[in-house]
């Protein structure tokens, strides 16, 4: 057969890096069949391209994955391919826990002719090979014999081929920005993030997460020698098209395991494996020197740390009490005495917020070392604790928001706030820490380190802009470009010439953020 796999675009942000499981599934499917990839995000198609794509390739089967964000989408794509009468089996988190929905069962239209419920590691091989027979099931569930759920070992972790797999959807490095990357240093033909997981599962349970059910709070670890191993494998890649790449250690809790992290992390130092490093750790697991050491040496440039919220109340009701805000500061620090810094997360809207929430939290992020403050909303996710409650207490205004989803929207009434209240907070958060003068404050900062550190600040904070501020086409970029003039030449200029170029932190007749560009900003509500 040949076999699509689709990942839908998000509508809002361009990915920064592949999802893994098109390459987990497309390295497991049984021999003498053809997978081909396509991630919406990088490469958008409508439905009508993709049915044609798809009877143009003359494809036999469609594998869809999606998040609840990318749901509807993901049901648009799926019609348009049944339409043409090929099959689609659904996966991911979302259909598994809503899995009648997919299926039509539930009143409304059938999307999917299955669903792979969980983790489909063990179960894709069955589904490729009964549709092969032309004796697709329904659904499919990971259990043993005895009919008992079955979550896979990693054990035996499938070698994902990434010396040969095309990854030319996926280069990160616009055209323009090569003068200033090739001053930093050789090699920047391409520049890549890839997503590699050492573990799964997370037992903390967090209200509104949905990795505890999900994943199950029984944690599993690849070997080392596996994870060395396919580092090994980027790196030779990377080198061989004279490009970077950086990796995104997806495990939900990289360090949930300190001990068995610390391992890991001396086996890749020992390998000579050290690439550029991305990983989520929670602050609590930070505490440890020795591990952060190892994170540095081993190659770690930043963690995504969960912080939620700077109000201990806020933690405590989503049963996150661990996050110990009084330590967030001390935790940064000693990420940043080794060159590590942080992507912080904060959730807005949560019961304990009041108006304000996000200028306090911001007035303690400008004593932090400079990182990449991000800004969400709480989100009742399907089956999640959080979703079972305010559901009970009938304060879900949108209880199935995912049916036509909006950015950065609310779908419940919090407690000490509105919901245009809330946005607002939302809004707030990201223009006030994506200004052009947040950005040059950021650069600044780093004003004795290397250049490449500020470039690589500059970029990244560029970048996670777009999470938030459309930034889709050549004329969003343009005028960020445009807005950041000063810092760009700065850094320009340095690059070139050499030494530092200081600058007025606030020159005079510098165009505000908000001035520059009103059209940009997602208004409360939007
Ligand atoms: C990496 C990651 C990201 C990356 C982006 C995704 C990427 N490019 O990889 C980043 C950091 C950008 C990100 C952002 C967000 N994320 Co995220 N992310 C993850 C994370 C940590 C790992 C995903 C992963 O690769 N897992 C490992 C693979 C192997 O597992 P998997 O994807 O589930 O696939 C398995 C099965 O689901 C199944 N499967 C999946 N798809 C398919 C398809 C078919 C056809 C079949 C048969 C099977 C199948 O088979 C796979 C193998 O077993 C997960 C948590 C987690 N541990 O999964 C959260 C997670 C997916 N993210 C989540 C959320 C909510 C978000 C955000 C909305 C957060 C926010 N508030 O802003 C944003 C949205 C981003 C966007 N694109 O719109 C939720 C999604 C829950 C839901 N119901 O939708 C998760 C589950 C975490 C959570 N907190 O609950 N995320
Ligand atoms: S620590 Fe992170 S992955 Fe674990 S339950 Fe909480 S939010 Fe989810």
């Amino acid at each position: 057969m040949r076999i699509l796999l689709y990942n839908p675009d998000n509508g809002v942000t361009r990915n920064f890096m592949p999802h893994l499981w098109m390459f987990l599934l497309q390295s497991l499917t049984p021999p003498g069949h053809e997978v081909l990839l396509i991630d919406g995000n990088a490469k958008p198609m409508d439905e009508a391209q993709i049915a044609q794509y798809v009877c143009d390739e003359k494809i036999d089967l469609v594998g869809i994955g999606a998040m609840t964000r990318m749901i509807a989408k993901a049901y648009r794509i799926a019609d348009a391919i049944r339409a043409t009468g090929v099959k689609v089996v659904m996966g991911g988190p979302h259909v598994t826990e809503l899995a009648d929905e997919a299926l039509g069962r539930d009143g409304g239209a059938r999307h999917a002719d299955a669903v792979a419920l969980g983790e489909a590691d063990e179960t894709w091989p069955k589904i490729v090979d009964d549709a092969a027979r032309g004796e697709l099931k329904e659904i499919y569930t990971p259990v043993d014999d005895a009919g008992k759920e079955r979550k896979p070992s990693l054990k035996e972790y499938p070698v994902i081929p990434w010396q040969s797999i095309d990854l030319e959807q996926f280069n990160l490095v616009p055209k323009a920005a090569f003068p200033l990357l090739k001053k930093i240093g050789e090699g920047w033909g391409t520049f890549r993030i890839i997503p590699v997981e050492s573990g799964r599962g997370c037992p903390y349970g967090c209200e509104f997460c949905t990795v505890t059910g999900f994943f199950g709070d029984s944690i599993r670890f690849r070997t080392n020698e596996s994870v060395v191993n396919e580092l090994l494998l980027l790196k030779k890649r990377a080198r061989k098209e004279k490009g970077q790449m950086a990796v995104f250690f997806i495990d939900d809790n990289f360090a949930i395991n300190v001990n068995r992290t610390k391992s890991l992390l001396r086996d890749i130092i020992a390998a000579g494996a050290q690439v550029h490093w991305v990983a989520q750790i929670s602050a609590n697991l930070l505490r440890d020197e020795e591990l952060v050491d190892l994170i540095a040496a081993s190659g770690g440039k930043w963690v995504f740390i969960g912080m939620e919220s700077i109000d201990p109340a806020n933690l405590k009701d989503v049963n996150k009490g661990f996050n110990k805000p009084g330590e967030y500061t001390e935790v940064l620090e000693r990420l940043a005495k080794r060159n590590v810094y942080a992507i912080t997360s904060f959730i807005f809207g949560m019961d304990y917020d009041t108006v304000g929430a996000a200028e306090r939290t911001l007035a303690q992020v400008r004593t932090w070392p400079p990182g990449l403050p991000i800004f969400g909303l709480l989100t009742p996710l399907p089956a999640t604790p959080l979703y079972k409650r305010l559901e009970l207490a009938g304060r879900l205004t949108r209880p199935r928001h995912w049916k036509e989803f909006i950015p950065f929207a609310m779908a419940h009434t919090p407690l000490k706030m509105s919901i245009d209240e809330a946005h607002a907070e939302v809004n707030y958060g990201w223009a006030h820490s994506y200004s052009p003068e947040a950005l040059a404050e950021a650069v600044d900062s780093l004003h004795d380190q290397p250049l490449g550190y500020r470039v690589n600040i500059f970029l990244a904070r560029l970048c996670f802009r777009g999470i938030y501020f459309p930034m889709m086409g050549k004329l969003a970029w343009a005028k960020v470009v445009a807005q950041n003039r000063h810092t760009i030449f700065k850094l320009v200029k340095e690059a070139v010439f050499g030494g530092e170029s200081r600058r007025p932190r606030n020159p005079e007749g510098e165009i505000s953020y908000e001035e520059a560009a009103p059209e940009t900003q997602v208004s409360a509500g939007d």
